[in-house]
């Protein structure tokens, strides 16, 4: 006996991919629902071999369904999650609208999966934001073994991050940049993106953060340790998928870079590749598809006592949304529903 699992946005770049990586990793469905706004009502999406046409998330009744993955903005999310949850569907949100309750747990599986039992309060559990993800799946191992302190991370984040019309935003501009006539004036971004980079990611926050960089501060802490001193720059670069992270970690305990990559390699969800040689290194380009967090570039940093630098890259529609949501439900199921 599987679950009855309903996927709320499913026609986004997140949406498609949580059908992808129910499929690709066979959970247990008996019955899925793939929901989606009235104005996609009808879109046809890919769940394995099927094809399954949208509903409408608005008239759904989320009554004997057991689990939904919701990958919508907060609005839509404050509007029907809790409808969903109040019938006892268990919800596993992507939005940022509950990570930072604290009667909700916050869920990084390969990090802290016991947080898992913490989902009955209010029936929701919520997935951290993209470059929180990978982040804390590189950090937990060597926290467990040093003690960290403090990090400073740098990001370097691909356009899908803000979905589709960023995408063409970026194809079209690059495009236009040689085609005399066509050039495409930046709209989702404030400035060009093509050919460029920009340091800024979300709203600004009165400190002269970003939202972005102050979620990677808030989400390392709930989901590791509220120890753990983080500041981050988050910069958007043209990369269609894949983001990477410039991470210069400092320990309370000496940590040898060579133990550290044996650390790494022996750890859940990450793939060491660490040739000190030309290619030697995962870029965003390669990570894309897969599931793993790529960790490169170990080493360590001789300007304080017990530092260390790496590279991490993943997959930001996976491991840093739709893959971490359905490891979350196969958590959920494990643990909890033991359905499958
Ligand atoms: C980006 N990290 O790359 C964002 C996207 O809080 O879930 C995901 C935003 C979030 O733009």
């Amino acid at each position: 006996m599987g679950y009855r699992v309903a996927v709320v946005g499913a026609t986004g770049n997140v949406g498609r991919e949580m059908l992808n990586i129910l499929a690709e990793r066979q959970f247990p469905v008996d019955e899925i629902a793939v929901l989606a706004s009235r104005k996609s009502l009808g879109t046809e999406v890919s769940f394995g071999e099927r094809t399954l046409k949208t509903l409408d998330l608005d008239t759904f009744d989320f009554t004997g369904w057991d689990i939904a993955l919701f990958a919508v903005g907060s609005d839509a999310t404050k509007i029907y999650a809790p409808k969903a949850a109040a019938v006892g569907c268990v919800v596993i949100d992507n939005s940022s609208l509950y990570r930072y309750d604290m009667d909700i747990p916050l869920i990084v599986p390969e990090v802290n999966p016991e947080a898992v039992h913490g989902y009955a309060k209010k029936n929701i559990i919520a997935n951290p934001n993209c470059s929180t993800a990978q982040m804390v799946v590189a950090l937990k191992p060597l926290h467990d073994r040093a003690k960290i302190k403090r990090v400073v991370v740098s990001t370097y984040q691909s356009v899908s991050g803000s979905g589709k019309d960023a995408i063409d935003e970026l194809w079209n501009q690059t495009k236009g940049i040689y085609v005399p006539g066509q050039e495409v004036a930046p709209k989702v971004y404030p400035k060009q993106i093509a050919f460029n980079v920009i340091p800024h990611i979300d709203v600004f926050l009165d400190d002269g953060s970003t939202k972005e960089e102050w979620k990677m501060v808030a989400e390392t802490k709930k989901i590791i340790d509220k120890s753990i001193k983080v500041t981050a720059t988050c910069v958007r670069v043209p990369v269609f998928v894949g983001h990477a992270e410039s991470i210069n970690i400092e320990f309370e305990d000496f940590l040898d870079e060579d133990e550290a990559r044996d650390i790494l390699r022996e750890s859940p969800g990450i793939m060491v590749i660490d040739k000190r040689e030309d290619g030697g290194y995962v870029t965003p380009v390669e990570c894309v598809g897969d599931f793993a967090t790529f960790i490169s570039r170990i080493r360590q940093d001789s300007t304080i006592d017990n530092g260390l630098n790496l590279w991490c890259v993943s997959d930001n529609l996976r491991k840093g949304a739709a893959l971490n949501a359905v490891q979350i439900a196969e958590l959920l199921g494990r643990e909890v529903l033991k359905k499958g």
